[in-house]
């Protein structure tokens, strides 16, 4: 299937189509530099919720000259502590259904990927920065905390000082300096980003269903257990992948000279 519209009700703050097996979903609210309100938090949550069956990969860019500019400050009211909570609880679920849903996400990263953009962006698999991308948490100089899972991410990006010291300082890195830190793994001439990550997402879009489930879902959770418990595990899942139908497909068509070879980058 080509170029078509997903059948999404979304926010006007949110653009879906697909583009064969991948769903592209745009932050469309470049005026306000795709600050992420209440609205377009829970459009998030309803798209990755919604997504076809036969979506294998998804791309998240954001329209205008930044990715995010994070929270929508001016919805940063008199909120109570129940309120808060349950407001942050909002992102947690929103974000939740992109770390651990049905398809891999490939992020395209320029201009600001700020607070929450950033913990946006951390919720995604795979990240590709254009050069014009940085990355800050202004959070500390708010007076505020991050809300969207920043805390639990971050760190496991970037480590806990790096980002206590984003925070207490107000310290922005560059495309280049994120790139080295591990905050994308992609970086790319400016404009190039949609066009690289729509590669890669084809590519992910391409591989076993169950091998891309195992590497969103299980080997994120085998990273965080006590190595006896991520050994079990992983010898769980791995015989749970080699023993579909797909897997004695693709490795009969490499031993029959069928399948690709790796190649060097
Ligand atoms: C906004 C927001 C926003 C822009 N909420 N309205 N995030 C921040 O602290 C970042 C705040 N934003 C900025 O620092 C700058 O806007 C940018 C560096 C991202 C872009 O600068 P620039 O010069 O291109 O745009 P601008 O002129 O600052 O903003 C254009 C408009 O977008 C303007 O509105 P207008 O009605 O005057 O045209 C801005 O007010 C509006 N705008 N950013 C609301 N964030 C789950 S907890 C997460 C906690 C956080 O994310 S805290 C970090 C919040």
């Amino acid at each position: 299937m080509s170029d078509a519209r997903l059948p999404i009700k979304l926010p006007t703050s949110l653009k879906a189509e697909r583009h064969g097996a991948v769903a592209i979903l745009r932050l469309a609210r470049a005026e306000k530099r795709n600050a992420l309100d209440d609205e377009t938090v829970l459009g998030i949550e309803t798209f990755f919720t919604s997504l076809p069956d036969d979506i294998g990969a998804v791309l998240l860019a954001g329209e205008g000259e930044h990715f995010s500019a994070g929270l929508d400050l001016s919805e940063l009211k008199e909120r109570g502590i129940a309120e808060g909570i349950e407001h942050s609880g909002l992102w947690h679920r929103a974000f939740a259904r992109i770390e651990f849903g049905k398809a891999p996400v490939v992020a395209v990263l320029h201009g600001a990927v700020v607070g929450g953009g950033l913990e946006l962006a951390a919720a995604c698999h795979v990240r590709v920065a254009e050069r014009s991308a940085f990355y800050a948490l202004p959070e500390g100089s708010r007076g505020i905390f991050v809300g969207g899972g920043g805390s639990v991410r971050l760190p496991r990006l970037i480590g806990v000082a790096r980002m206590a010291d984003m925070m207490l300082t107000g310290r922005t890195y560059s495309a280049e300096e994120g790139l080295s830190l591990g905050l994308s793994t992609y970086l790319v001439d400016e404009g190039a980003g949609f066009a690289k990550g729509l590669e890669l997402a084809e590519h992910i879009a391409g591989n076993a269903p169950l091998t891309n489930y195992a590497i969103t879902h299980v080997l994120p959770r085998i990273a965080e257990s006590d190595p006896a418990a991520g050994f079990a595990m992983e010898a769980q899942i791995s015989a749970i992948a080699q023993a579909e139908g797909e897997a004695k497909e693709r490795l009969k068509a490499f031993l029959d000279k069928r399948g690709p070879k790796v190649v060097r980058s």
